[in-house]
This record gives structure tokens, C-alpha cells and sequence, in this order.
């Protein structure tokens, strides 16, 4: 059993509107001042989704560099950036995010119903989601919407070889209206399916809205990592809009330690998810 909790934070997403959630920090200083934060309550990862000047999702190179750069910079947290983006995005701008040349990138593993959008990732997208990152040495986080994104890769695997540095971590998205929802049930047979993929795989999981807390107690009994944020949740209790990223953050790591699984470094995680050290 993992001793340590690795805590990743989704702070933006590209769903929701400025200004409709006025705390969600869109712009770049909004974004490192939220990592720094963030880094100092025991998150080591964060996963990134940025806007443009109106606040709107974008996929703009330039912008996801300097991104990358400022949160280097700033921070010793792991950048995992987001390739699913929004919905809208075409494949070949999904593609272009890892010319931004982050540690890590996430890469779902199948199209799902997503609301009333449909989020698609084909297989051969995601076969060259998978070959590219190989290429330039990013580490996945394998998004996870549904059981079956798991045979999937346990196939992409079996047929193009490990990632870069041949550890193998997913994420279990829970509770998106169209994928699996967020319970107990599914965080199991989940992690049952994991026995089919490299020993030593890794898994953290996030619950959508209402399941957020109990996908976290779950995931952390489970032996599973967490992921928070307000990409995956606004309301922090019923009739209570989250304030900030800082305090899901806060509350993840206080069930991580009641767990007796405290936060993990971004150092001990780069060794857990084998990413190379920074220099
Ligand atoms: N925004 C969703 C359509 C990811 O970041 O890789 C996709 C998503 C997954 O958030
Ligand atoms: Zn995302």
C-alpha cells in the first residue's frame, strides 16, 4: 500500500465561466499565485487548462509556454498540462499542447458522453497522443472516464510500449453525467481492472460535484491518490460555493493525513511517477 497521498489540483478547467465562478483563477497570475498557494498546503501536481484575454479556454502555444515557464519558475509543482482541453477543440491543437514541452500531459482513453457535449478521443488520436509523448520523454496521466477506458489501455499499451520512464498512473474521473458515476462500486471495479495493467501502476481519482468527498474517502482506503479542484467541483458543501482552489486543496490533505497518508513532495512524486528530477 502506497504510504503517501500524491495531491493533484485541477484549479481552472474550461467549463465554467469567469463569470459565473468569479474564484476561478484564469489568468496567468491568477494561476501562480493559486499554485503557490496551493503547493504550500501539500499539492505536488497541478493539471492545467488556461484562457485567453476574455477568459475563454484556449490552446494557444505560445500562452501554455510561458504557462509552463512561469510555474517552473514559481513553483516546484509538477505541470501536467491538459490536452483534453474543451469539448470544441480540434485534434490537431490537442496535439500541439505537447510542443509546450511539459513534465506531464493527461491523455484520455476514450470519447464519452460528456453532459450534453460528447468529449471524443479517437483511437488512433490517442494512439498519437501516446506515441508523441513517448517521443518527447512527457509523462500521462491516463484519464479515466469509464471501465472499458481502462481496456483500452491495457491495449494501447500491449500494442506501443510503456510511457516515458515505463511507470503507468491513471486518474479515475468519476461522476462526469455521461461517464461512470462516483461511487464506491465503480472506484473498485476500477481498481480491480488495474490488476490487468504493469504491475506498480498508479491511480488517483477525482468525483465530480456532489461526489467529490466520497470518491476522495474512497480513493484514499482504496490505496489511490487524489485529485481536487474547482475543474471538478464548485460547491464545497450543500448551499456553499467553494472560495478558492486553496481550500479543496486543504481539505484533501486534512483526509489525507486523518489517513495516516500525508501529502507527497513534488520530489517523491516525480520518483514515484519516475520524472526525471529538476535540474
Ligand atoms: N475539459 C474536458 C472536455 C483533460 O483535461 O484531459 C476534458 C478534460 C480532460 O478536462
Ligand atoms: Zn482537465
Amino acid at each position: 500500500m502506497t504510504t503517501g497521498t500524491l495531491i493533484t489540483v485541477a484549479p481552472t478547467g474550461a467549463e465554467s465561466a469567469k463569470a459565473d465562478v468569479p474564484a476561478l483563477p484564469v489568468t496567468l497570475d491568477e494561476l501562480v499565485t493559486t499554485a503557490k498557494e496551493c503547493e504550500a498546503l501539500g499539492a505536488s501536481v497541478i493539471h492545467v487548462h488556461i484562457r485567453d484575454d476574455e477568459a475563454q479556454p484556449t490552446l494557444d502555444l505560445g500562452r501554455l509556454r510561458d504557462t509552463v515557464a512561469a510555474l517552473r519558475e514559481s513553483t516546484d509543482l509538477v505541470v501536467q498540462l491538459s490536452t483534453g482541453g474543451a469539448v470544441t477543440d480540434p485534434e490537431a491543437d490537442r496535439l500541439r499542447v505537447l510542443e509546450a514541452d511539459p513534465e506531464m500531459a493527461s491523455c484520455t482513453m476514450g470519447t464519452v458522453n460528456f453532459g450534453d457535449d460528447v468529449f471524443m478521443n479517437r483511437w488512433e488520436f490517442i494512439v498519437e497522443l501516446h506515441t508523441r509523448m513517448q517521443e518527447r520523454g512527457i509523462v500521462p496521466e491516463y484519464e479515466i472516464f469509464d471501465l472499458g477506458h481502462l481496456a483500452s489501455l491495457q491495449r494501447l499499451l500491449d500494442k506501443y510500449g510503456l510511457p516515458a520512464g515505463g511507470h503507468v498512473h491513471v486518474d479515475f474521473v468519476m461522476g462526469v453525467p455521461g461517464g461512470m458515476p462516483g461511487t464506491i462500486e465503480a472506484l473498485v471495479a476500477c481498481r480491480q481492472a488495474l490488476r490487468d495493467l504493469p504491475e506498480g501502476t498508479t491511480f488517483s481519482a477525482t468525483g465530480i460535484g456532489r461526489t467529490t468527498i466520497p470518491v476522495m474517502l474512497a480513493s484514499l482506503s482504496a490505496g489511490g491518490h487524489l485529485r481536487v479542484g474547482m475543474e471538478d467541483t464548485l460547491t464545497y458543501a450543500k448551499g456553499e460555493p467553494v472560495e478558492s482552489n486553496m481550500q479543496l486543496v486543504a481539505r484533501a490533505v486534512g483526509f489525507a493525513q486523518l489517513a495516516q497518508r500525508p501529502p507527497l513532495t513534488p520530489t517523491e512524486v516525480r520518483e514515484l511517477l519516475r520524472i526525471p528530477a529538476r535540474a
